[in-house]
């Protein structure tokens, strides 16, 4: 049975064990992740607008096709949960049943409409834990309307504002005719983004996409390294990237965690960016009954009733192979927070900083940034 550890404990055993903290030695980044969505309903102007103000180094946005072939922003090809689709009739018989990657979704897709129809819908907040008072007022964006933003905020700021664009579902995109890469690559040419010193990070969860990429550009590459639950004793379920279950590849993510599967990733990648799971994990007690136990009483079960696990070595391992570590999301909802870190979201940026990340994928810029601080001062 693992040991669980105080915070100040981990932080420090972490910083012991590790001399250099990133793979370059430079600060670790804070990537805006859907802009500043902790805020803002996700992947809208005014969400990156204010990610650049508090600070991010780049802005995050996942990229999905229309039906004429436009790339848009947005973290899914279903509409129905990120904008008000749903409340507008003229589009109630878009409404239908498809298979995204294998598993059967019910809703409108953002491949049934066209860019035109598709800027006459809203954003709305996804998740109802978050602010819904800004529902109705956003534009679905272009990746080339953000792209311009980008530069925009770069010269008011007088910063480089990086750019981390995913291709979403790039192998159903391939499928239905309305390939990602070409048109994400062309879109960095026009803006100038398109050589080996630019601010830019593509990122996906299908290998397949990254190696079309490796092939159309030289900008620098991640492999996202999903993983959808943490078991009550720790240990990760993880899924296949899409592309391995249509090429019958049979691994999980996690089991590309090694250094023979890092050292493969790194032949097609400059880095990972892996649920942040994998680098600390936490699990839960359980009773007699295999029921978690509500371990701060308050009736309810989440993050809260988690104690951390000692750190793995992947961050070690993948600066060993030569890959950048961008682990995702830090979020500051109390309720995703494992009981070591008493509610304080800097307490988890700070561990993680302290492991040796090169950026960390954040909901909210703000307290990124000034985790950041602390951790550079202290
Ligand atoms: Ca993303
Ligand atoms: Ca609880």
């Amino acid at each position: 049975m693992k040991k669980y550890l105080a915070l100040a404990a981990i932080i420090a055993a972490i910083s012991a064990a590790y001399a250099a903290p990133t793979l370059t030695g430079k600060a670790p980044l804070v990537i805006g992740h859907r802009g500043t969505s902790g805020y803002l309903p996700d992947h809208t102007l005014a969400s990156y607008r204010m990610a650049i103000e508090m600070g991010a180094d780049y802005i995050e946005p996942d990229l999905v096709s229309t039906k004429d072939g436009i790339l848009i922003v947005r973290h899914e090809t279903t509409l129905k949960d990120s904008s008000d689709v749903a409340s507008r009739p003229e589009f109630a018989s878009r409404k239908r049943k498809f298979k995204i990657d294998g598993i059967e979704k019910e809703g409108w897709f953002t491949f049934d409409f066209t860019l035109a129809e598709i800027k006459t819908l809203r954003a709305i907040q996804p998740r109802s834990d978050r602010s819904q008072a800004y529902n109705g007022q956003f534009q679905i964006m272009t990746f080339d309307e953000l792209l311009t933003l980008r530069e925009e905020k770069s010269k008011e700021t007088g910063r480089e504002i990086g750019i981390y664009p995913e291709t979403k579902h790039s192998t159903l995109h391939q499928q239905l005719g309305l390939p990602l890469e070409e048109k994400l690559v062309a879109a960095l040419t026009k803006h100038g983004l398109n050589h080996k010193d630019a601010p830019v990070f593509i990122q996906s969860f299908e290998t397949h996409s990254l190696k079309i990429l490796r092939k159309l550009t030289p900008v620098k590459l991640v492999f996202l390294v999903d993983g959808h639950d943490v078991r009550p004793d720790g240990s990760i379920a993880a899924n296949r990237p899409y592309d391995y279950v249509i090429s019958g590849d049979p691994r999980s993510y996690a089991e590309m965690m090694t250094p023979a599967g890092l050292h493969e990733i790194r032949q097609f990648a400059d880095g990972i960016g892996p649920w942040k799971a994998y680098l600390i994990g936490w699990k839960y007690k359980t009773g007699a009954d295999g029921k978690i136990i509500d371990l701060n009483g308050d009736k309810e079960i989440d993050q809260r009733d988690a104690v951390l696990l000692a750190p793995t070595n992947l961050v070690h391992e993948a600066h060993k192979a030569g890959l950048l570590v961008h682990p995702f999301t830090f979020r500051n909802e109390a309720g995703l927070l494992a009981s070591d870190y008493k509610g304080k979201p800097e307490a988890e940026y700070l561990a993680y900083f302290a492991l040796g990340v090169d950026g960390v994928f954040s909901d909210f810029s703000d307290t990124a940034v000034a985790a950041r601080k602390h951790f550079l001062t202290h």
